[in-house]
């Protein structure tokens, strides 16, 4: 049979609407970037990826298109050859405004791969969950993420969250975010007010839902004491506390005082931190992210480490779109030791802004149906695809920078840890 091989690679930045949601580094911008990734074979079959839309990771993405023409889609140890023989140019493109340290090279292959599996399944008309191995669940559970925020962005309305500023702000918003998806475990990102606030907000989240799993990640904001003292004062109330201060050794010291189990995408977030945080017993739970972990298939090979060593594996996300939502949901439901509900953004973009055809993906009761159509099971909108790319040419950003824009409006923040 002749191989089908890679004809050609587009890499379209796209901008969405992004309330201004605040973490321990800022705010988000009004627009959020990716990258849309779409290659084609010689025999005309498109396979979709999404990534960071950040300057210097297009760039990275575009040198590593170069390279993939004349590759087998079936060969990704072939793409991910190539990819990390380019040499790394600057720092950052992380999409996380520096919160997220992770291996550029795995960053740069994810979407490729995404798309190579997409292709694959295309053209053998099966779902991407089954390249996998086959679907474990057929729906994926999501959270609710909760984020403190402004009413708006200044200069603009008000927009349809209104401002959570206080514990009773943060209960009105679940209640909205849970009403409109049906979310059961909550997520509220941290590191923002002071953490005894941030206590009550919690307890506050437990007294209005009973019966729902609870986390807080106040991404490494807090000194070892501080999360020592947040850990202690919430026993019992934390399904797991993520992230409470930076690195495995501050980790680990937390973990050896705290009662709950401690997750991270902070200081795990390569293959090459697994063994000294194993060592050091720092975490309990891994949030895997194929973004930045290379992709679908080692994200599996994350989720087989988890298992050697007895860790719990959860789902991290940054603001993303419908492409990657799907390639989300179908490496969550072909993953049997993925047990956790996983984050997502989906609720803080507008819901009728994206670069997929609406449809494929809906959430019910908390979590999204998985996709059984072949590949991803999601087909780009060309028009929806230029609108957003015209966005992104007219948005003013190019790099996500939530420091520099909360700077504007609060000259002389420092967002370096531990703030408190
Ligand atoms: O969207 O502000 C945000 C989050 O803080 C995000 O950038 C983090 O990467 O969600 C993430 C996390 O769990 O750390
Ligand atoms: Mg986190």
């Amino acid at each position: 049979m002749p191989v089908d091989r890679i004809r050609e690679v587009r890499i379209t930045p796209v901008a969405f609407h992004d309330p201004p949601l605040l973490n321990a580094v800022g705010v988000h911008q009004p627009f959020a970037l990716r990258a849309v990734v779409e290659v084609v074979t010689e025999d005309g079959v498109t396979g979709l990826g999404e990534s960071y839309g950040d300057a210097v990771h297009l760039d990275r993405l575009r040198r590593a298109a170069e390279e993939l023409r004349g590759v087998d889609p079936w060969h990704v140890q072939e793409i991910a050859r190539r990819v990390r023989l380019l040499p790394e140019t600057g720092t950052g493109g992380d999409g996380t405004s520096g919160m997220v340290r992770s291996a550029t090279a795995d960053r740069v292959l994810s979407p490729f791969e995404v798309a190579c599996l997409d292709i694959q399944g295309r053209t053998v008309g099966r779902p991407v969950t089954d390249l996998l191995g086959g679907a474990v669940r057929d729906r994926v559970e999501f959270s609710a993420y909760l984020f403190y925020k402004w009413a708006g962005h200044p200069g603009a309305e008000e927009d349809r969250w209104g401002a959570a500023r206080d514990s009773d702000e943060i209960v009105a918003q679940a209640r909205r975010i849970v009403d409109e998806f049906g979310f059961n475990a909550l997520k509220l990102k941290g590191g923002v007010v002071p953490p005894q606030e941030e206590v009550a907000a919690i307890r506050a989240l437990r007294a209005a839902f009973p019966d729902s799993p609870l986390r807080i990640d106040p991404n490494a904001a807090w000194s070892v004491e501080t999360s020592v003292k947040v850990g202690t004062e919430l026993a019992g109330v934390l399904e797991y506390l993520e992230d409470p201060t930076a690195g495995i050794a501050g980790m680990a010291r937390v973990a050896r005082a705290v009662p709950m189990p401690l997750a991270t995408n902070m200081c795990v977030v390569a293959f090459d931190h697994v063994r000294p945080a194993v060592e050091a017993d720092a975490v309990r739970v891994i949030l895997s992210d194929h973004h930045f972990w290379g992709g679908l298939g080692r994200s599996r090979a994350l989720a087989s480490t988890c298992e050697t060593f007895g860790l719990g594996l959860s789902m991290h996300s940054n603001s993303h779109l419908g492409i990657s939502l799907a390639a989300m949901t179908h490496l969550a439901a072909a993953t049997p030791n993925l047990t956790y509900a996983c984050d997502t953004h989906w609720p803080w973009k507008e819901q009728d802004e994206d670069v997929i055809v609406p449809g494929a993906l809906r959430f019910e009761a908390g979590a999204v149906a998985v996709p059984t159509a072949p590949g991803l099971g999601v087909e780009l909108d060309r028009d929806a695809l230029a609108r957003l790319h015209e966005q992104y040419l007219t948005c003013g950003i190019t790099s996500r920078d939530d420091t520099a824009y909360y700077r504007g409006h609060h000259p002389g923040f420092d967002p370096t840890p531990p703030r408190w």
